[in-house]
């Protein structure tokens, strides 16, 4: 409601209206940022601040989008893949890639948004997903490859997640790396093979997928940190436990050596280690090729949303049926 009190508030502080906090108000925040100082975990039932449930939303929603739109480049290849062997393993981390979107909506929902919300927001194109998605698999070794950097990024990112504050986040995501850390694991097999085994054909399309994943994985991350306008309210509330920058610099010196091992190299000519440092130095991100891919101008992002909702389009009899036979059975027990 717009009170006088806003007004006031709003010509002190030069800016929008900002609503008068009540005294009840400023003494549950007050407990909740103790609780927070405290390594405390935020339960569903717990008050919280109104930014804090919205923050929460915006990332645990955009992370199971992304984890659904995830599914779109390795399920092309599934009918494609080279052998009985590397099929089952692709099917079933493509099937994981849908059980991480499901806990995720779900625990979105313990914040009080439904489900019908994120799935509209997501068709819509209003909400985002990670940019790395808006990229085509174009080869065998690109899945390969997927696993490798993308969901070694992912891992990265998210086992700090483990630990953040909203306690239902961060239950979802212990199954989540665990099975993410399979999907690495998979990749890298897979490329650790065609490097060792295959022809020189084979090794050329290693090399190929990893010149095109590799920026695209570094910006997974997000913005630096510089230009991350919730970074510092996200570590501050233990929703982000490392900052984006300092995540990709982990990702980079874990993965360097690993390249080293395949035999392949990533297009930088600026990555040289640094003694002092201790880790490695790397060039500069195209942070506007990341704004165009998460601004809807990316390779794939026209495609990615038509086949989402062509998806639930297709899927509407099932959502019929499903829902028929629910009220065939409540109103079995009504009349029971
Ligand atoms: N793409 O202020 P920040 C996976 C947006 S799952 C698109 O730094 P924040 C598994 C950001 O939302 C991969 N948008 O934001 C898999 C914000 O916009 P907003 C997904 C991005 O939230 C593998 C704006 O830029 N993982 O790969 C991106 O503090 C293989 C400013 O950014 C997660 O979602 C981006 N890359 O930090 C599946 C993990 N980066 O919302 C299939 C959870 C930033 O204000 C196959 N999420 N933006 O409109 C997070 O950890 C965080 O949300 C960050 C961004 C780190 C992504």
């Amino acid at each position: 409601m717009y009170t006088q009190a806003m007004d006031v508030m709003a010509r002190e502080a030069g800016g929008k209206p900002q609503p008068v906090k009540s005294a009840e108000t400023l003494a549950r925040e007050a407990a909740f940022e103790a609780r927070i100082d405290a390594g405390d975990f935020i339960e569903a039932k717990d008050w919280m601040p109104d930014h804090y449930r919205k923050t929460l939303v915006r990332q645990i929603s955009q992370h199971a989008h992304s984890e659904i739109v995830g599914m779109l480049p390795e399920g092309n290849w599934i009918t494609r893949a080279p052998t009985l062997k590397r099929k089952a393993i692709l099917l079933a981390k493509v099937q994981d890639e849908g059980g991480h979107g499901l806990y995720l909506y779900a625990a979105a929902e313990t914040l009080g948004t439904s489900r019908d919300e994120m799935t509209a927001a997501l068709l819509s194109g209003k909400a985002k997903y990670s940019s790395i998605f808006n990229y085509p698999a174009l080869t065998w070794a690109d899945i390969g490859v997927i696993g490798w950097l993308v969901d070694g990024a992912a891992i990265m990112n998210q086992v700090p997640l483990c630990r953040c504050s909203y306690a239902p986040y961060a239950r979802a995501m212990i199954r989540v790396c665990r099975e993410e850390s399979f999907h690495q694991r998979q990749g890298y097999e897979s490329l650790l093979t065609m490097m060792t085994k295959g022809t020189a054909q084979q090794k050329a399309m290693v090399q190929d997928a990893v010149n095109r994943w590799w920026w695209p994985s570094l910006m997974m991350f997000g913005p630096a940190d510089k230009d991350s306008p919730n970074s510092e309210q996200s570590i501050r509330w233990g929703i982000k436990r490392v900052t984006n920058d300092q995540l990709r610099q982990k990702f980079v010196d874990a993965t360097i050596p690993q390249a080293e091992i395949l035999g392949v190299t990533v297009p930088d000519p600026d990555l040289k280690w640094n003694e002092v440092r201790q880790s490695y130095d790397f060039g500069v991100i195209d942070w506007a090729e990341f704004w165009r891919v998460v601004g809807g101008e990316g390779p794939c992002n026209r495609e990615r949303l038509a086949a989402r909702n062509k998806a639930w389009d297709d899927g509407a009899w099932v959502r019929d049926a499903a829902l028929a036979h629910a009220r065939k059975q409540a109103s079995k027990q009504d009349a029971a």
